[in-house]
């Protein structure tokens, strides 16, 4: 019964174009359950950057996360990493009051840096930096999601970038960059491959779409986003040997349709050749069967697409 289900599913996405590179796979049990032997350390990185909406400065924090044993006689790959819309810079690497139920109610280690530190500790994953700010002004108002995830790639380039590089041992340059974020820091993501083409190649969107065209445009003109992303990129110079992106979302997931659609727009257009293997494609879409529109979901997809950068 649970074959026959199974099939028709498959069949289901055939026929309407949802076919998908990779079915994401679970994270090993103890990675989430447990404390690596080697764990990696979180730390605050503050930053001055400017307001966009009335030009005046405004300081910011990002917080780090700094692989075991990291050293400034090493160089190391930095992954930016977007939360949500509602959350904020703390969200991956640190539990607060707002996210308590999701950490047992132990904010010392999220599961996502355990996931981590596993990985690393494992030689699943490179030892690696990872960066987690917020799109929302540290002021009030914070700003509307979507306007703030738009501006977002001014702060990155001119003010974020250049202060995590000059606080850490990083390698130079796009070809040691992704950027990747969850919901609104999908769109935020999307963003980042219209805009920022110059200082990324790797990108990792999950559960959210392209809000060029509209808010949900990938929902409801996915033709014309997957146009708006392709023409961003040819305009911004970069070929489809020039960057990756691996896409995940889950079939319970809020935003599945919405991601699907552009997705399967986007497979129309010779700028995107969809590969499970990225040395031969540019771009990987994958799906958790039962994924649902939350951090335990999210955690799962960086776990499989983080590892798939760099090389
Ligand atoms: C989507 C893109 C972003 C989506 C939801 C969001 C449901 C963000 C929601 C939020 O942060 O509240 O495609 O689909």
């Amino acid at each position: 019964m649970r074959f026959i289900f199974s099939f028709l599913v498959l069949v289901g996405m055939a026929v309407n174009g949802w076919s998908q590179e990779f079915t994401v796979k679970q994270v090993p049990e103890n990675y989430i359950g447990t404390e690596a032997e080697k764990a990696g350390q979180v730390v605050r990185l503050d930053y001055l950057t400017t307001n966009f909406q009335t030009g005046c400065p405004m300081d910011k924090h990002a917080l780090v996360y700094l692989p075991y044993g990291y050293s400034a006689k090493q160089r190391y790959n930095v992954f930016y990493l977007m939360h949500g819309g509602g959350t904020d810079e703390e969200f991956y690497l640190h539990g607060n009051e707002k996210q308590k139920e999701l950490y047992n109610g132990n904010f010392s280690s999220t599961k996502l840096k355990r996931i981590l530190d596993h990985a690393i500790e494992n030689g699943e994953l490179e030892p690696i930096i990872v960066v987690c700010p917020s799109f929302y002004l540290n002021e009030n108002p914070k700003g509307d999601a979507g306007s703030c995830t738009k501006n977002f790639s001014t702060e990155l380039q001119n003010d974020l970038i250049p202060a995590v590089e000059r606080a850490y041992s990083v390698y130079k340059g796009r070809d040691h960059r992704a950027f990747g974020g969850f919901s609104m820091g999908s769109v935020t993501t999307w963003w980042q491959v219209c805009q920022s083409m110059d200082y990324f190649r790797y990108f990792m969107p999950m559960s959210g779409d392209c809000w060029a065209i509209s808010q949900l445009g990938g929902k409801d003109h996915p033709a014309e986003t997957a146009k708006y992303v392709e023409d961003a990129i040819r305009k911004s110079g970069y070929a489809p040997k020039d960057f990756n992106i691996v896409s995940m979302t889950g079939t319970k997931d809020i935003a599945y349709n919405h991601l699907g659609q552009q997705i399967s727009e986007m497979r129309k257009l010779p700028t995107f050749k969809f590969h499970k293997d990225l040395k031969q494609g540019n771009i990987s879409y994958g799906v958790l069967p039962e994924g649902e529109h939350n951090y335990n979901y999210m955690i799962v997809y960086i776990y499989n697409a983080l590892p798939l950068f760099f090389h």
